[in-house]
């Protein structure tokens, strides 16, 4: 243009895929840092998670979307509208597969959700490269392509970053010419407190394994900078029965020691300050199907 400055270019793009894909995995890879938290078990992503990638003249605001799946529950419709609706105004939406497996009831549900998405190009990302064979990613790929239109079909390994910057270069022509909307040295636009959560349920499903399914929900309640320059943070953790109660406190309190204990050295390294951290169990009944504590805890439509 006249002052001889080159046009920007941004846009929003979705991630989805059902649960373990690696969708945090790319997520975290391209963002450089740990914001989406990552598990060995499906739907540690319940809500969306915005990541921020900014290079020369383009931006990315990248949502990691909960996993669309058949819904279970009320919190399972939730999740699944809203990763759904938010498709429809992203510039273009990632769809991870993991080439290690077949097509599953859970690609194929997603499939057939995409289908009511209008005008957003989606890529097709067959993740996990790494641990397959060349020829098998062709079957794989004949697999898909005749099920979907996809814009642009890209194979990358998103713990080893194969391909990766091939993805985002791909990504960069389906912008449109945009502002900037974050400073390029801002990652994330959710709040401290989200993602401290986030933190605290990523350890306790850690520490818990198969003996406490998705019934939790974290929320902070009190987060500030006292006087002595320690933050203080308490938050509760949202259980349904009595019994997950005591799980998740464990024996003479040994679990929840340790859960705080992780928590709060990811926390600091997250804020760069000194925590204090403070965990509560309550038993909330039947979080997950009722609507009233679903809005409480902060899950919109
Ligand atoms: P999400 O549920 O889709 O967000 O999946 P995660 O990002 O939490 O990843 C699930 C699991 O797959 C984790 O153990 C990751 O380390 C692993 N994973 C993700 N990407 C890759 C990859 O490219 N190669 C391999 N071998 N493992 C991966
Ligand atoms: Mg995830
Ligand atoms: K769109």
């Amino acid at each position: 243009n006249q002052n001889g400055k080159k046009k920007f270019h941004s846009g929003f793009v979705a991630i989805v895929g059902r649960p373990n894909v690696g969708k945090s995995t790319l997520m975290n890879h391209i963002i450089g840092q740990k914001i989406a938290i990552m598990s060995d078990k499906p739907q540690t992503t319940r809500n969306k998670i915005h990541g921020v990638y900014t290079k020369d003249d383009k931006q990315i605001v990248f949502l990691d979307t909960p996993g669309i799946h058949k819904p279970q529950s009320k919190l399972g419709n939730f999740m699944v509208k809203s990763a759904v609706n938010a498709l429809d105004e992203v510039e273009a939406a990632l769809f991870l597969i993991d080439v290690s497996e077949g097509i599953g009831g859970g690609d194929r549900f997603i499939i057939e959700q995409l289908k009511n998405v209008k005008n957003t190009p989606v890529f097709l990302v067959m993740n996990k490269i790494d641990k397959v064979k060349p020829e098998e990613l062709l079957k794989i790929i004949t697999q898909y392509k005749d099920l979907y239109d996809f814009a642009e079909i890209i194979p990358i390994s998103a713990l080893q970053g194969n391909n990766v910057e091939t993805l985002l270069e791909q990504l960069g022509r389906y912008l449109p010419e945009g502002p900037q909307y974050y400073p390029a040295d801002q990652i994330t636009d959710h709040p401290e407190q989200f993602v401290c959560a986030e933190l605290i349920r990523e350890k306790i499903l850690h520490q818990t394994r198969e003996e406490i399914p998705h019934s939790i929900a974290v929320t902070i309640e009190d987060m500030r900078v006292q006087e002595n320059g320690v933050v203080y943070i308490g938050a509760v953790i949202f259980v349904e029965r009595d019994s997950q109660k005591g799980i998740i406190i464990g024996k003479q309190g040994a679990l929840l020691k340790e859960v705080g204990k992780q928590a709060r050295r990811d926390i600091e390294t997250l804020l760069g300050s000194r925590t204090f951290l403070e965990l509560w169990v309550k038993v909330k009944k039947d979080w997950r199907n009722s609507e009233r504590t679903l809005k409480d805890l902060g899950f919109r439509h």
